[in-house]
């Protein structure tokens, strides 16, 4: 059986291109996955999202124990069975989502307490019920169970919840135990303080994980500061592991990131915009809402080959979005997302070829002269 493994291909600063083998698949690294939080991409049939050129999607512990319960799931044949994707998944581990969607939260050593925000229930989550929950959804990259506070933040309170955090990583792994063909990532916290990144990476590496997240990052900071963060945070990872940063992010984020070492993404922005009428493009956003595209029969991108872009025009769009109509969320989220995979394969033949900058340099330069 193929185990779970990731090679460099190729490198180009401090950028790499690889491949993490796992038995449902090959992901190619940087790697952007599509979030598909309630066992579904929003708006997209799985075969279409493996169309954009996905090769891997990330679930919810949170939103998947809560509704439909992962017991069920199970029982079901697992989460790849019952949402009909059949390569990787990735599940986040519930700590982050309890902390921003759920009520009366009541955080102790041993784990978090919560009412669901789907009825009302109550919950325990910890490092152990989230190990379990993630198995029996089948997930193939199963995160750590974590805390992570939002920025600005005291500096003590960072610490605390880091330290909290690592402690929570060492009953993850002992929890998750040996799974071959199954992965668990660990996940660095330490907010903006170098020190504290840097003791989190070594609490980490010393546990020992298949990959290595930056987590709490994305969280409020803006994109200075998270780059600020990211030109010492991936360094400070096992270098032969690949590294996700969680949550994000914008076209931007990802490429500045990339530049920086990160490997892999995962961010809400392609679908949920998607489905308010904002397409990402290469020059940018684009809000289809707006009048200015009533009466104008040009693709939303004329290079994109999307089938939002090569069978509509952008007043189709338009009346499609203000109408309210299904179709609208459909076309735009598949135009995200196929913008999204493009630009990853951009960043990953950039960095085979060497020529990374020059990529990130025309990447800005089509921005910068704005929609057409
Ligand atoms: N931890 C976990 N999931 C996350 C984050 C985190 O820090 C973030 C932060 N951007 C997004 N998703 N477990
Ligand atoms: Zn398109």
């Amino acid at each position: 059986m193929t185990r779970f493994s990731y090679s460099i291909l190729a490198r180009d600063g401090l950028a790499r291109r690889g491949v993490i083998s796992t038995p449902r698949g090959e992901i190619r690294t940087p790697a952007f996955m599509p979030v598909g939080t309630a066992a579904t991409v929003k708006a997209m049939l799985p075969g279409s999202v493996r169309e954009t050129g996905a090769d891997i999607l990330l679930g919810n512990t949170y939103h998947l124990m809560l509704r439909p319960g992962a017991e069920r799931i199970a029982r079901l044949g697992g989460l790849h069975r019952f949402m009909d994707w059949d390569r990787p998944i990735l599940t986040d581990s519930g700590g982050f989502q309890v902390m921003s969607l759920s009520e009366l939260r009541k955080l102790t050593e041993e784990g978090v307490r919560f009412r669901s925000h789907v009825d009302g229930s109550e919950h325990m989550l910890t490092p152990e019920r989230s190990m379990e929950i993630q198995r029996l959804l089948g997930s193939d990259i199963v995160m750590c169970f974590d805390e992570c506070p939002a920025l600005p933040a005291d500096r003590e309170r960072i610490v605390e919840s880091m330290r909290l955090s690592m402690r929570w990583a060492r009953r993850s792994r002992d929890a998750f135990g040996d799974r071959p063909g199954h992965a668990l990532f660990g996940i660095q916290q330490g907010g903006l303080e170098e020190d504290m990144r840097g003791e989190s990476a070594e609490a980490l590496a010393s546990i020992g994980f298949d990959g290595y997240a930056i987590g709490g990052l994305a969280v409020g900071e803006g994109q200075e500061a998270m780059f600020a963060c990211l030109d010492y945070a991936p360094g400070q990872l096992p270098d032969d592991k690949p590294r996700y940063l969680m949550g994000v992010g914008k076209p931007d984020d990802i490429v500045g990131a990339v530049q920086r070492g990160v490997d892999m993404f995962d961010c809400v922005l392609p679908s949920r915009s998607g489905r308010t009428g904002q397409a990402l493009t290469r020059f940018g956003a684009v809000n289809l809402k707006n009048a200015r595209h009533r009466d104008d029969p040009r693709p939303l991108d004329p290079e994109c080959t999307c089938p939002c872009c090569t069978r509509y025009s952008r007043a189709y769009l338009h009346h499609v979005m203000r109408s309210g109509e299904i179709i609208s969320s459909m076309l735009l989220t598949w135009h995200n997302l196929h913008y999204y995979q493009e630009l990853m394969q951009g960043l990953r033949d950039a960095i085979e070829a060497g020529t990374l900058d020059a990529f990130a340099e025309g990447f800005h330069a089509r921005r910068a002269e704005g929609d057409m």
